[in-house]
């Protein structure tokens, strides 16, 4: 079971340093395959923070969608396209499998052989009954099946499988000639008894093989005739019926394939195959590369078989935040600050919502509570989880509990936190670093309110001006990113990391919604709050308030979002 501990889409400093830091407490604790993960890239600022620290980036996972590859069994048993039909058998009850992809040179899959087509084959119905005599095989494989003593002549081990006919002498000479003369001699392999005559017969024919069963003999006069004839003879120690059975086994598992199959890859969502594999008769599904190479199989036990992979959320409880996919996945524990957002477990679980400046203090608190020590690099990574969060305990989201945390993680990182601050936020402004519509989304949240979608993202700048010289570029960006995502309103809080002031920046929305925006306004689609740079704890229970009153709800249903699984 793998475990990835990851924060929301979109992630801010808090959401990677909660992440990477939980992790390494989990891992600290015995927790086993455990990583942290990250919904999203990374910016600037973060970059530095991991790079000062020396901590690599946690990987990305766009999806975690469950994949055929989750479920699939990759340890394959398959057979080669080469191989016999007795060889095929043991493979299917050696190991109780109901079929088995074959392949050929390269692992690639060419099709199936599944124990109905094998019984088809050896047992063909009345009509077809002619095909029983008929093996595609070489000559050495047939002799093999019934671990034939060869008398005289050899089997070349590079020869290539040929149709032979199988042929029983029950009959006086004279029949038999005719009936042997019926066929080209070099495909027919004549299984005889101990009588002169008809082993005569078969020799001068120029049969390909005689076959002598029941463990009987030839004179050495005839064994002569047949080298000089260039006919290969062996020796069976089972009776007729017994060896024409077995020697059919011979037959080359290519020659009775289901070409025609359902294959997956092994990237294909789960629910996909399983919506294939429902309609499809198939027992077994191989799971297949791009260049047909094959990886694994999926049965159909294997769609109900729970997937190896679950999640750990920090800083965020809402799954419109959450990596695509998550919704699909067991969450196992969620550590967060924000609002409950309508987050619903099947079982209990650990969850950990605690109102304080950063998710970052939250994992603190839980090493201090195990009694884990801090690493030195994970405690700078908290550090500038909480500066970044709380602008350096200045947002009015900020707790006691973050000033002491803050206080005992400088001590261990042995940075000061102020210093740290400076250094980050001088950082490049994701105004100067990013595009405008890299910018609107870097930290952008959507919520999913009494019907209504929105969103609300949120940059931090050393001072305003950067953002008024480029107002006009960045509404575009905003109102392109809200109608792309077909958003009731798309919100972006521009912070002055210097003065805590802030601009409201709106994209969308009604008139009644912005007639009831009581900040003063600062141009078109633009409002000064001052004093607000919490996105969670100022801007947004204001936000869903206004939201309320304007009946946005009711007034808009053509943006409402349709239920689940709708
Ligand atoms: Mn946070």
């Amino acid at each position: 079971m793998e475990t990835i501990v990851i924060g929301h889409r979109n992630p801010d400093q808090d959401a990677i340093s909660a992440a990477v830091a939980y992790a390494h407490l989990k891992q600290a604790q015995g927790m086993e395959n455990v990583t942290a993960g990250r919904a999203g890239n990374l910016t600037a600022r973060i970059e530095f923070v991991l790079g000062k620290f020396g901590v690599p980036a946690p990987p990305l996972f766009a999806d975690v969608t469950p994949l055929v590859r989750d479920v699939m069994e990759a340890d394959v048993i398959t057979v080669r396209a080469d191989a016999t039909v007795t060889q095929a058998i043991g493979s299917i009850d050696e190991h109780q499998l109901r079929g088995l992809p074959v392949v050929g040179e390269d692992q690639r899959c060419l099709g199936l052989l599944s124990a109905h087509k094998i019984t088809h084959q050896l047992f063909p119905s009345r009509g077809e009954a002619e095909r029983a005599r008929q093996v595609t095989a070489t000559l050495g494989d047939i002799l093999r099946t019934f671990d034939g003593e060869l008398l005289v002549g050899a089997c070349d081990p590079a020869e290539r499988a040929e149709e032979f006919w199988l042929t029983v002498a029950v009959t006086r000479v004279e029949t038999f000639r005719g009936r042997i003369a019926e066929r080209d001699p070099r495909r027919l392999v004549a299984f005889v008894g101990d009588r002169d005559d008809i082993q005569r017969a078969a020799i001068e024919a120029g049969t390909r093989a005689v076959v002598v069963v029941g463990g009987l003999t030839m004179t050495a006069e005839l064994r002569a005739l047949a080298s000089r004839a260039g006919v290969v003879v062996a020796r069976s120690r089972f009776d007729a019926a017994t060896t024409v059975l077995l020697s059919r086994g011979a037959s080359r598992v290519d020659t009775m394939l289901e070409r025609d199959f359902v294959a997956f890859h092994p990237d294909t969502p789960l629910d996909a195959a399983r919506a294939r594999a429902a309609t499809h008769p198939a027992a077994i599904f191989p799971v297949v590369e791009e260049d047909g190479r094959l990886v694994g199989v999926l049965t159909k036990g294997d769609f109900i078989r729970p997937i190896p992979r679950q999640l750990i959320l920090v800083d965020h409880n809402e799954l419109a935040q959450a990596v695509p996919g998550a919704d699909r996945l067991r969450v196992i524990e969620v550590l967060d600050h924000h609002r409950l957002g309508g987050f619903a477990s099947t079982e209990p679980i650990l969850y950990w919502n605690n109102p304080v400046g950063s998710t970052s203090t939250i994992v603190t608190m839980c090493y201090e509570q195990a009694g884990v020590p801090v690493p030195a690099p994970i405690a700078g990574l908290l550090m500038a989880g909480i500066i970044t969060d709380t602008l350096h305990l200045t947002s009015p989201t900020t707790t006691d509990v973050d000033r002491a945390i803050l206080g005992r993680l400088e001590g261990i990182a042995q940075v000061p936190a102020a210093q740290l601050a400076r250094e980050i936020f001088a950082v490049g402004s994701p105004l100067l670093t990013l595009s405008p519509a890299e910018a609107v989304t870097a930290d952008c949240k959507t919520f999913q309110e009494g019907g209504v979608r929105f969103s609300v993202a949120q940059i931090e700048e050393p001072g305003l001006d950067l953002f008024q010289s480029k107002r006009a570029e960045v509404a575009a960006a905003l109102e392109q990113w809200r109608a792309a995502n077909n958003l009731f309103l798309a919100a972006l809080l521009v912070t002055d990391i210097h003065t805590h002031n802030s601009l409201l920046l709106v994209a969308g929305g009604t008139e009644e919604f912005r007639r009831r925006i009581t900040y003063p306004t600062a141009g078109p689609g633009l409002w000064e709050l001052a004093g607000v740079v919490s996105r969670k704890k100022q801007l947004l229970p204001w936000l869903l308030r206004t939201l309320a009153e304007a009946g946005a709800d009711a007034e808009d249903r053509a943006l409402r979002v349709p239920p689940r699984g709708g």
